[in-house]
């Protein structure tokens, strides 16, 4: 049976800076936060490949746009390095040879019929500012990352009509004030709630900056929203899942979507007497300036049910006071990543968008399926038979399709990642791409399967399920 794929439907793939460019051209005190955390946590640089030379996207992007071309990706969604961006980040100063590289891939993929998409920040937060100001602890870190994106937009914004502030907002604050399982290891939980507060308030106040200069194009954020369901019906279960959803989810989605906070978070927080530097005319802002669209990324479901464990009181507040995370005996799994498969995630949020966040438009920002050792799947030609890939995202495709039908405002669906790249969490462990990156090799691309598939997907405007 086929699906038909609906016209100007977005089918693409997605990846970021510094998964990919590798370190060529950057300049002493450029670092960023990920840069930072590989070299003096991290340490995954996995089998001696690692972000420093990355895929050397850097040098090497006409090969893989030629690449997209082939295959004939309506969208790639990439980001602007914000550490190398600038030789100073408080002043502004440009690093042109980094955005002549900039402008080098925006021309390169307009002229193979590629539409960009461009986000401000994946995790590539300087150093020099988590240093001096304590990241996004601080008011004056909003105010630069909106210098930031004003210098962008006047130098892109012409010809890149889809931009997002951020990729997945939540996530470094959550590894390291929550989870305190990175630098500096401490948990803090008003400092998470002030990060999110700042990439918030952040994300507003470009959403007003772009709007005001009338630039021709749509300004959003792509966020990962967890989809959770609960153990069972039971009201306990069901409560733990709402908590979960509050803190994890509607924490961003309700003020960017809805325009302000959901209350119950504010109640939550101050019976654990959490506080956090936020002022009525922010709070206006952030009503006012609510996104364009969103960027959504899924790879997995979330289980939770009604917390079993004693809380020690004497510890600092963790959301996970409201529940506990639950493995569903016989789920299917990646193992590789150790993310369960639960493709209906994609129509749930489709479904939920729809219903309770006003219909916004959105398309699929993440979806893919990292592997391990893919060489053992090579043929005699040398080309990996990842059907598992085809068959991962046949069935996310087709519930993403499904949730169309059924009038969620979706444009398309974006794959990660167009080539293998580097992961924060397992360097090169995991291939995602639908271009295989051969490291042994000097880097050699070659189409895997999927790539081949996706071609004839994109062509026939059909997906076989
Ligand atoms: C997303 C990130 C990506 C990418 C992907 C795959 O959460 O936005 O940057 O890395 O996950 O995950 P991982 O690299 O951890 O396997």
């Amino acid at each position: 049976m086929f699906k038909t794929i609906p016209e100007n439907f977005i089918i693409g793939a997605a990846s970021s800076a510094w998964q990919t460019e590798g370190w060529k051209g950057k300049k002493e005190g450029q670092d960023s936060y990920l840069d930072t955390w590989y070299k003096n946590e991290r340490h995954v640089w996995h089998e001696g490949y690692g972000p420093g030379v990355a895929t050397n996207f850097y040098e090497r992007y006409g090969e893989d746009v030629a690449y997209m071309k082939e295959i004939g990706l309506t969208h790639y969604r990439t980001s602007i390095n914000w550490a190398r961006f600038f030789t100073d980040y408080e002043t502004l100063e440009v690093d042109e040879e980094y955005a002549q590289h900039i402008d080098n891939v925006i021309n390169a993929l307009i002229e193979a019929g590629v539409e960009p998409i461009l986000c401000l920040e994946h995790y590539e937060l300087p150093t020099a500012l988590q240093e001096k100001y304590d990241g996004w602890s601080s008011k004056k870190v909003v105010e630069l990352f909106v210098g930031y994106a004003e210098i962008v937009f006047e130098r892109y914004a012409d010809r890149v009509k889809q931009w997002f502030t951020f990729n997945e907002p939540i996530v470094i604050q959550t590894r390291v004030y929550l989870d305190a399982i990175r630098y500096p290891h401490e948990q803090n939980t008003k400092k998470w709630m002030q990060w999110n507060h700042h990439k918030v308030l952040a994300t507003t106040k470009v959403v007003e900056l772009y709007h005001r200069k009338n630039y021709d194009g749509e300004i959003g954020i792509v966020l990962n929203p967890e989809v959770t369901y609960p153990r069972s019906s039971s009201q306990a279960d069901k409560k733990a899942a709402e908590m979960y959803d509050l803190f994890y989810n509607r924490v961003f989605l309700d003020p960017l979507v809805k325009g302000a906070y959901p209350e119950e978070l504010f109640l939550k927080m101050a019976e654990h007497d959490i506080t956090f530097d936020y002022t009525q005319e922010e709070l206006d802002i952030i009503r006012e300036n609510t996104v364009d669209y969103l960027g959504v990324n899924l790879y997995f479901p979330h289980r939770v049910q009604a917390p079993k464990h004693k809380w020690n009181e004497n510890t600092p507040f963790h959301p996970a006071y409201y529940f506990d995370s639950f493995e569903l005996p016989g789920r299917r799994m990646n193992k590789s990543r150790g993310w369960e498969i639960y493709p209906q995630i994609v129509y749930d949020m489709g479904m939920r968008l729809k219903e309770e966040y006003g219909n916004i438009p959105w398309i699929l920002t993440e979806n893919g399926m990292g592997i391990e050792n893919e060489h053992l799947f090579m043929n005699e030609e040398g080309v990996v038979q990842d059907d598992y890939r085809i068959e991962y995202i046949t069935e996310h495709m087709s519930c993403l399709l499904d949730a169309y039908e059924a009038g969620s405002n979706c444009r398309g669906y974006m794959l990660w990642a167009f080539t293998d790249c580097v992961s924060p969490m397992n360097a090169f462990k995991n291939r995602y791409g639908l271009v295989r990156i051969d490291l042994e090799n000097n880097r050699a691309r070659s189409l895997k399967k999927s790539g081949f598939w996706y071609k004839d997907v994109i062509s026939s405007s059909r997906l076989e399920v």
